[in-house]
């Protein structure tokens, strides 16, 4: 087997939020990766085989020397954990259940408000030709002021989201408000309240592991469960 052969494969899409937390896990640690692209869009969803990947169709999935995952969280969990590099996760249990705590707000509320009912309306539905659908926007607007308002209490006066260093939870948050803050006013418009978060930001976005890993807009997640593609 060559070196090139052992290096684990990522079975997602560069547009993908969730595919980019799996890939910012694997350029923080420096793991030599091959993205295997898959179009959740072609005709008829993702190739069949893919199902024995992921049952639920979504991306990404991982492989690595044979074991298979899927679940962003769980990948990241598995690359921080099983490959040298810098730790992503602290060993404090304080610092650590407030990155999981952080991680679980991000699925459960951050996710499809900041990405679905604001970024897919403003960005994706125009670019589709549709008009993005102003209620939707206009009741997610106080969510995602909630879920900005979370993030910075769980901040505080820390440099990243679990404290001191950088953990997952920064990796999960940042391409949701990535693609939040493409979507104007809603997305840029509650910044300058959150101070703190901003200047999180602002460190987050230029490190290379999110440099290297750009989504282009044109493209879109899909949407969670519940939810019609907007675009
Ligand atoms: N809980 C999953 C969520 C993954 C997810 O929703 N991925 C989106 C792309 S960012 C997807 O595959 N959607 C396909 C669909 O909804 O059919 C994880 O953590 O990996």
């Amino acid at each position: 087997m060559t070196g090139e052969d052992e290096r684990p494969v990522l079975f997602g899409a560069v547009y993908s939020v969730y595919t980019r937390i799996a890939r910012l896990a694997l350029e923080e640690k420096g793991v030599p990766y091959r993205l295997s692209e898959i179009d959740i869009f072609a005709p008829g969803g993702p190739p069949a085989d893919y199902l024995t990947r992921h049952p639920f169709g979504r991306i990404p999935a991982f492989e690595h020397d044979g074991f298979r995952l899927y679940e962003a969280g769980a990948i990241a969990r598995y690359v921080d954990e099983g490959f040298p590099g810098p730790p992503l996760q602290p060993a404090d249990a304080r610092a650590r259940a407030r990155m999981n705590q952080t991680i679980s707000l991000l699925d459960a509320y951050a996710y499809r408000t900041l990405v679905w009912d604001i970024f897919v309306e403003r960005i994706r539905a125009p670019a589709a030709g549709r008009a993005p659908d102003e209620a939707k926007v206009r009741a997610a607007v106080p969510k995602a002021e909630a879920c900005l308002g979370a993030l910075s209490a769980i901040l505080g006066n820390d440099p990243w989201l679990a404290g001191a260093t950088l953990s997952l939870a920064d990796l999960h948050a940042v391409p949701m408000l990535i693609l939040f803050r493409l979507a104007e006013p809603e997305g840029t418009s509650p910044w300058p309240r959150f101070p703190k978060l901003q200047r999180w930001f602002e460190a987050i976005a230029r490190r290379p592991s999110v440099l290297a890993t750009p989504s282009p807009i044109e493209g879109v997640c899909p949407a969670p469960d519940g939810l019609t593609p907007g675009a």
